[in-house]
């Protein structure tokens, strides 16, 4: 009988011309990330998804979970690490836990725009720093977004317009050592508090501000409980579309080539549309009734390079690579 069944699902295949390989599962793909919906790097991942279904029908199942549900901000790494996650966004300041080297991704006023950013990434620094989270996390890194260029958000009144006028603000950071240290850079006070939690500690006045991208302020809705926002301009920021090491090594050579073609659509449809409504935010900030101002961006600029230059962070940076990343134009 058992026989008799194992020779009828053989001619059942040969009938409908299904392989082994076709009729296998979809390759299951979690993506975890602390983003809130309304924002372009979390608006991207459906685009990652169907420009995978496109490019590589029934081969993929993409799972999105934004807001931090899967995986709490900043353990998407370990997690990809150990194979417990597929996919995430991680940046520059995640990856510098291992590997100090990418510290100087965290740096304030290093990066001058987006399109430094990509040509930067795109480059053969790009090449060895990728390389590098390749060799020592086992991640793969699939392509680089533009998060936006973070600006500072207070609920306080009083004016900013160099660093010493943030003396004993308590500043909001992710909660990471880099992250702190360039809150301190700026000269504030900072404090470690996850993204999720922003909006009620603005509300109930345990953080007088935070920093984050305009299109990040306003898909948070971080506007509603605050005053001001400072445009200092003080990082212009990354988020590195990764997948776990084991997880990207499972796939066959058509399959790596969908997943990065995919990535790179996703982070096209992001930086486009981020880059467009940045531009446009200020002046709906403004109608929302908060101040939105330039400080002295100068006196921003050399003392953050200052500190940065001169902490124990950059003596980790490969030689040459401040003067490598400034000389492409
Ligand atoms: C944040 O917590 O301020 C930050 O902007 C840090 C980024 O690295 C990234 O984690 C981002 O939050 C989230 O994706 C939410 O937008």
């Amino acid at each position: 009988f058992t026989r008799r069944l194992l020779i009828g699902a053989a001619a059942a295949a040969a009938i409908t011309g299904l392989t082994p390989a076709l009729a296998a599962d979809p390759v299951k793909l979690r993506i975890s990330t602390p983003a809130v919906e309304a924002d372009w790097h979390a608006k991207m991942l459906p685009v990652f998804k169907q420009e995978l279904e496109k490019l590589a029908p029934g081969q993929f199942d993409v799972e999105i979970h934004l807001n931090g549900t899967l995986f709490k901000q900043g353990t998407e790494p370990a997690a990809m690490q150990r194979g417990n996650l597929e996919m995430a966004m991680i940046s520059a300041f995640d990856i510098s836990k291992q590997i100090p080297e990418w510290s100087i991704f965290t740096a304030g006023y290093l990066l001058r725009d987006p399109e430094h950013q990509t040509k930067v990434f795109d480059s053969d620094i790009g090449k060895e720093m990728y390389g590098l989270v390749e060799d020592k996390m086992n991640i793969k890194v699939l392509s680089v977004g533009y998060l936006g260029t973070r600006q500072l958000n207070l609920r306080t009144e009083k004016e900013v317009k160099t660093p010493a006028d943030l003396a004993g603000v308590k500043l909001r950071m992710p909660g990471s050592d880099t992250w702190l240290f360039l809150g301190k850079a700026l000269g504030a006070n900072p404090l470690p508090v996850a993204f999720g939690e922003i909006y009620t500690a603005l509300q109930t006045g345990a953080i007088d501000g935070q920093d984050n991208p305009l299109p990040t302020v306003r898909a948070a809705k971080f506007y509603e409980v605050t005053k001001q926002i400072v445009l200092t301009d003080h990082l212009v920021d990354a988020i590195f579309l990764s997948m776990s090491g084991s997880a990207w090594k499972k796939l066959d050579d058509k399959q790596k080539d969908a997943v990065m073609s995919a990535a790179k659509a996703a982070v096209r449809y992001n930086n486009e549309n981020r880059i467009k409504e940045e531009a446009e935010l200020a002046s709906f900030f403004k109608e929302q009734g908060l101040k939105v101002y330039k400080p002295d961006v100068e006196a921003f600029r050399s003392h953050v390079q200052k500190v940065y230059l001169e902490s124990e962070l950059s003596k980790a940076w490969p030689k040459g690579m401040v003067e490598r990343v400034n000389a492409i134009k």
